[in-house]
């Protein structure tokens, strides 16, 4: 049977079916549609295009999720190695918009696409703790052309051969100037559909980027997902003679065998541009209050 390392570099995710309570999904859902000052049931209400939510609640995985939570656990090698595995509020609603800018996942050079490996807020080393996985969270059932997160499925071993040659580490801006030269190489890439109550568990080194939703701007056809990290309180040990299944596809990506990397340069936490505009939002909002 094909291990946890392998499908996880294969088919760049690993998903747990129906890992949520669908009435759970639910009731988060409408409060977070309410959050953003639109009405479901009016689309005259709503904007196009994607729409990013800040976190207010964070919920443990292992009391949502279990079943998610004991494949993170294995993937990273035991839950004492995790620093943070949380489900949070933070949907990211995708709203129809013109049916006609839509574009397909191999669109990979679409003039709307963004592209991008995540992470807009830390240094990125080979064996960068700070986004283990990449969780992708279904709250409702998106269906293609609804506007689902596209994956270049076959970037992994890009991104690793990208970081593996930088020791000194890479600044957010400079991986995302060689998403294009990765993508022109790629060939595999996917709608990341899923039903209401999945949980993905990307790999972090995947390409991915938010699409067209081209549905019809009737109730029902909002795209609602969430993302977020799995964080780990050290490095991964890509050199490890016993890897765990995620410093395991870090390995294959790159040939097989123990890697032998030493990050030259300083690990560290970058501002985002999406930090500073929350901040401003945030300030703003209080001095309205005020
Ligand atoms: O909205 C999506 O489908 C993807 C969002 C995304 O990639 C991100 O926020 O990093």
């Amino acid at each position: 049977m094909t291990g946890l390392a392998e499908r996880l570099l294969d088919e760049g995710c690993i998903r747990i079916p129906a890992a949520l309570d669908a009435a759970f999904c639910e009731d988060v859902t409408l409060r977070a549609i309410g959050r953003l000052g639109v009405r479901e049931d009016d689309p005259t209400t709503w904007p196009t295009g994607t729409e990013h939510l800040p976190v207010e609640e964070n919920w443990s995985v292992a009391d949502v999720a279990p079943a998610a939570a004991a494949v993170i656990d294995e993937l990273c090698g035991g839950g004492r190695r995790i620093a943070f595995a949380g489900i949070q509020d933070n949907l990211i609603v995708n709203f129809p918009a013109d049916p006609g800018a839509w574009w397909p996942p191999d669109r990979w050079d679409a003039p709307s696409a963004g592209w991008h490996k995540d992470g807009d807020w830390f240094r990125h080393f080979l064996d960068s703790p700070e986004q283990a996985l990449l969780v992708i969270v279904f709250w409702r059932d998106v269906v293609e052309r609804q506007g689902p997160t596209y994956l270049a499925v076959d970037s992994i071993r890009a991104v690793a051969d990208l970081l593996v040659a930088h020791p000194e580490g890479l600044e957010p801006a400079e991986v995302l100037a060689s998403v294009p030269d990765i993508l022109r190489r790629c060939d595999r890439f996917e709608a990341l559909t899923g039903a209401q109550g999945d949980i993905v568990l990307c790999h972090p080194f995947v390409l991915h980027t938010a699409s067209v939703n081209a549905a019809a701007r009737v109730p029902g056809s909002l795209r609602c997902i969430s993302n977020t990290s799995v964080m780990l309180r050290r490095p991964m040990d890509v050199a490890a003679d016993e890897p765990t299944p995620l410093e395991r596809s870090v390995q294959l990506a790159l040939g097989g065998g123990p890697v032998h990397f030493h990050a030259t340069g300083e690990r560290g936490k970058v501002v985002s541009a999406r930090e500073l505009r929350w901040k401003a939002e945030r300030d703003q909002s209080a001095r309205s209050d005020g």
